[in-house]
């Protein structure tokens, strides 16, 4: 009997591939031994105009076929690239070009391009570049950007690219009313995303077809092909474009289209050969996309019971160089800021500032860390205020289960109201509570300071909208060997897609999982498609091929009941046979694909030769007349709005007293994204946010000298947490509290674990420490610091 998928921890079906080495990433594509190679020429400076760039000697070089500068590009390309999400209020937004134009803007904007025959030869080619330069000031970080001493883009006044705010009352009033206030200043730096695989694309042009083909590690297939296919003057349907496995992604690659995305298939076209760029780790680091870096000064006020009457957040945002991806960081900063908790009044404001630093597109989480680390911070800082459990106040100001959908009075990117569908928020804190053992915790800290060590507690809640529109789309295909083919045009950066759609196409059509084989991102199978971010594919592409599988069910069983002679009601399909109930009549879904064609074909085995049959056969029941040929369900989902998922991290955390080393002793998580499709799969995906989220809290930022210099441009430099610095066992729990909105109940889970990182390293250190952290993320020497600025008479 094929047993019921959905919720169970069904293994992988991708790790037999990727831990025997046989994974397929753009690197590894091979499009003809004829392929040449590219390279780009970066800028060394953060602010200067370009006087001239001399190529002369380029072409000389052995192995070079072509080299361009932004005068030879022309039409389409010559324009700016494309911002993505544009937003009213963002009235001053830039985005780069594919080459520089006449200015650069940060170390790492690409200013030429060279194509030669293998790597080697195209970077040594670069270095015959002559950039003849005229410096300018640069601005670099947040300070330097509100100070408006000097601008990153002229025409830009006080480097504001937006100013936003949103109010749900009046916050002054609130404030003025309330018992108590309290104002903080909180600080968090920049990060990035760094997958294992950077960025990559190979294009190869066919003259014969005039058609393009377009591997990419990309997030979004669909997004690269509609950049291409724009900027290049082709037709849509001239381009394919095909992401093959992709070693992360996080959020960066969801920024399309790079420059390297558009000259390389321009390249490919112009000299009829295929082209290659793989991205280096520097490259990444400098010309990719960082996120996080935002300043924030906040006032609260509230009542003897920690509940905010007011609430009043302004924040700075640092959004480097340009704005590719609009407001959308600082926007999910301040529309999820408040999480669970539901004040009284809340305004928020924030302003984007343009830095001459790499620019910022949403990392894993995207502006949530820096939202919740404010909520969180504010909520520890009442509950000292007050006295009181850190617990309580927030018990105090959670929105309760019964009022649901909950209306939060703000508007988020879209233009529509932001609006929760479900959660029990008292549920998961009781949780969370019993799994850290928070009510234990105080007699151990005194247990511990007694053999002279300090140890801390930290907790932090959050909720994520995830799932967002507008659609996604599935199809399903029953072959004739009863196999089912199943293709999705989302990407898939190692979430285990296959795994998961898979189970949910087995369950709806009754099939055996072994017998499922799903595809992701090729626009060749499914060209409809958004992508892959905003934790949105098992809502949106789970949803999609459920209904596609149920179309394809639908099918079967109509054709299977005239096969069977049988009432459609009657009929059950299990392990890929359709069978009437009660007795032994039964077809299996192979055959019932060969009935769905009225032209068949039969295999002779003593002659060998195929013999086509038609409609009409004695025995063989014709299709329904309006049926398409084929067993075939395609399917779109389209949300009516985000589904929103939450959860809770609880921390136990030891700091040296000599040395401020920190330690985790102990990590929990309760976690609800609705109903688990793959409970392994999602305790996956948050073992590995937590990871990530300990990287951005104790280690990883990028380290920017004041000329604009990214001083630690490496793994060399750039720390990130080894296996030996992530908790050894990450305890979690789950709740499912179901979505409404679609209709497998389910909401998103493959950001959540990064989300509470800041907020809950820096709750636990305080506590151990004494005193209250305010900028993230903190370094032993830092902390060290700030203990002897304490001590200092
Ligand atoms: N899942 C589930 N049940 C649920 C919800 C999710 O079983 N109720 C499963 C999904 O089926 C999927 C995984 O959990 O296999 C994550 O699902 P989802 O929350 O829909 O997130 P996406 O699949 O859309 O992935 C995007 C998300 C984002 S936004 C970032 S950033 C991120 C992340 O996923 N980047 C990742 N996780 C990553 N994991 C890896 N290995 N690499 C990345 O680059």
């Amino acid at each position: 009997m094929t047993t019921k998928l959905f919720g169970t921890p069904v293994k992988r079906t991708e790790d037999q591939r990727f831990l025997r080495g046989k994974g397929r990433y753009v690197d590894d594509v091979l499009v003809g031994t004829n392929t040449l190679h590219a390279a780009v020429l970066r800028s060394p400076h953060a602010h200067a105009r370009i006087v001239e760039i001399d190529v002369d000697e380029v072409l000389d070089l052995e192995g070079v076929h072509l080299v361009w500068t932004y005068d030879d590009l022309t039409g389409a390309m010559a324009e700016p690239l494309p911002l993505l999400i544009p937003h009213p209020t963002l009235t001053q937004g830039r985005t780069q070009h594919a080459l520089a134009a006449d200015e650069v803007n940060y170390v790492g904007e690409a200013i030429a391009f060279v194509v030669a025959d293998d790597r080697y030869v195209a970077e040594d080619a670069l270095s015959r570049i002559k950039v003849t330069y005229d410096f300018l000031p640069p601005v670099v970080g947040i300070a330097a950007a509100r100070a408006a001493q000097h601008l990153v883009h002229a025409d830009v006044p006080d480097n504001v690219g937006a100013r936003m705010e949103q109010n749900t009352g009046d916050v002054e009033a609130a404030l003025a009313a309330a018992q108590h206030r309290l104002s903080l200043d909180l600080t968090i730096e920049r990060s990035a995303c760094t997958p294992m695989e950077g960025r990559g694309v190979v294009a190869r042009w066919d003259p014969d077809t005039s058609r393009l083909t377009v591997w990419s590690s990309t997030q979004t297939s669909t997004g690269v092909r509609g950049c291409v296919a724009a900027k290049l003057g082709l037709d849509l349907a001239q381009v394919d474009v095909i992401t093959p496995d992709v070693g992360g992604g996080f959020g960066v690659k969801i920024n399309h289209p790079w420059p390297e995305e558009l000259l390389v298939p321009l390249a490919a076209q112009t000299l009829g050969r295929p082209v290659k760029f793989t991205e280096d780790r520097r490259e990444h680091f400098i010309s990719s996309a960082h996120e996080r870096g935002q300043v924030h000064e906040v006032t609260v006020g509230f009542d003897d019971d920690g509940r905010i009457l007011g609430l009043d957040v302004m924040f700075w945002h640092d959004h480097g160089a340009f704005t590719p991806y609009g407001l959308i960081v600082p926007i999910i900063t301040s529309t999820q800021l408040l999480g669970p908790y539901k004040p009284d009044v809340y305004r928020v404001r924030f302003e984007s500032l343009y830095t001459n630093t790499v620019m910022v597109t949403p990392y894993r989480g995207a502006g949530r860390p820096q939202g919740c680390y404010v909520m969180e911070r504010t909520m520890d800082a009442i509950a000292e205020a007050l006295g009181k459990d850190r617990t309580d106040v927030r018990a105090a100001n959670f929105i309760q289960p019964d009022e649901f959908p909950f209306d939060q009075g703000l508007i988020f990117q879209d233009g529509r109201e932001l609006e929760y569908d479900s959660g029990d928020y008292p549920a998961s804190l009781v949780k969370i509570k019993e799994l850290i053992g928070w009510d234990e915790f105080p007699a151990f800290k005194a247990e511990m300071a007694a053999q002279g060590r300090r140890v801390g507690i930290g907790l932090a809640c959050y909720v994520e909208g995830t799932g967002v529109g507008p659609y996604e789309g599935a199809h399903v295909h029953i072959e004739t060997s009863g196999r089912v083919k199943v293709a999705t045009g989302l990407t898939t950066q190692g979430q285990g897609h296959q795994t998961v759609f898979a189970q949910i196409v087995a369950d709806a059509l009754g099939v055996r999982f072994e017998d499922v084989e799903v595809t992701t991102g090729d626009t060749r199978k499914m060209p409809y498609a958004v992508g892959t971010f905003a934790s949105r594919a098992a809502v949106m592409s789970g949803s999609a091929v459920h209904l596609a599988a149920l179309r394809a069910k639908e099918k079967a069983l109509r054709i299977a009941a005239e096969a069977l002679e049988a009432d459609e009601a009657d009929l059950e399909i299990a392990d890929g046979v359709v069978s009437v109930k009660g007795t032994g009549a039964s077809i299996d879904l192979g055959t019932v694909a060969v009935l769905s064609n009225p032209l068949r074909y039969a295999f002779d085995e003593a002659s060998k030769a195929a013999t086509q049959f038609s409609v009409g056969d004695p025995g063989k029941p014709p299709v329904a007349e309006d049926d398409e040929p084929g067993l075939e369900g395609r399917d779109f989902y389209s949300p009516s709005r985000s589904t929103f998922a939450s959860g809770m991290h609880a921390v136990i955390v030891e700091t040296d007293p000599l040395t401020a080393e920190i330690k985790i002793l102990k990590y929990a998580v309760v976690h609800d994204c609705g109903h688990l499709i793959n409970p392994m799969i999602v305790e996956g995906q948050i073992h590995g946010g937590v990871a990530q989220g300990v990287g951005g809290a104790l280690y990883e930022r990028m380290a920017y000298d004041e000329s604009g210099q990214l001083l630690n441009a490496s793994f060399m430099d750039f720390l990130m947490p080894y296996v030996t610095e992530v908790p050894e066992s990450i305890e979690i729990d789950h709740l499912e509290t179901p979505s409404p909105l679609n209709p497998l109940g389910i909401k998103g889970a493959g950001e959540a674990g990064v989300i509470p990182s800041a907020a809950v390293f820096a709750a636990a250190i305080s506590d151990a420490e004494g005193f209250a952290l305010t900028s993230m993320p903190i370094s032993p020497s830092e902390l060290f610091a700030l203990r002897q600025a304490r001590s200092a008479p």
